[in-house]
């Protein structure tokens, strides 16, 4: 059977449509994701010594969990290691920017909220910063979701969204869960 020249002319510009439809699409979802509902790749590169955190500067204990500065920007501070978050409980208010700051001692740890555009790796040496806001009030689970070793799946922490009118910082700027 002879091939007709101009039938595969055809077919060859269908095909280059179909991939440059292909191409449009996938450069529109990344611009939608990245404008639209805030999924960039980590847009701040911040070096942290992993073995001096915890002895001086933002990470001490006590800087630790969600503070508002005097500018009212709300800053959530966490470090993860194995196999725990500190603190395991932040407040963050409902419908306002919130920032959160985590750092690793130890080793590569990542971590998500369901739901929102949280998803970060945390590398030890790098400060992860997420910028978020979210719509509703609950409690949310925030999973390691990197394998750092044994105690990996006991690795959880919580995320508390409350109403702004409950979201009563001290005279420090800070709110923490109760204890319990
Ligand atoms: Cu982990």
């Amino acid at each position: 059977m002879a091939i007709d020249p101009l039938s595969n002319a055809r077919s060859e510009r269908r095909w280059a449509f179909a991939m440059v439809g292909a191409a449009m699409m996938m450069l529109f979802a990344i611009v939608w994701a990245s404008l639209s509902p805030h999924m960039n790749p980590p847009s701040n590169i911040e070096n942290v010594d992993p073995n001096t955190l915890h002895i001086a500067g933002e990470f001490t204990e006590d800087n630790l969990g969600t503070q508002v500065d005097a500018k009212g920007r709300v800053t959530t501070r966490i470090v993860t290691s194995q196999f725990s978050f500190a603190p395991e409980c932040v407040v963050v208010p409902q419908d306002m920017q919130v920032t959160f700051r985590f750092v690793s001692p130890d080793v590569i740890h990542g971590l998500l909220v369901v739901g929102t555009n949280i998803n970060t790796m945390v590398v030890p040496g790098y400060v992860s910063q997420v910028h978020t806001m979210f719509d509703k009030p609950g409690d949310m689970l925030m999973p390691c979701h990197e394998f750092c070793g044994l105690g990996h799946s006991q690795m959880v922490a919580h995320v508390r969204v409350v109403p702004i009118a409950d979201f009563k910082p001290d005279e420090n700027g800070r709110v923490a869960c109760a204890e319990h």
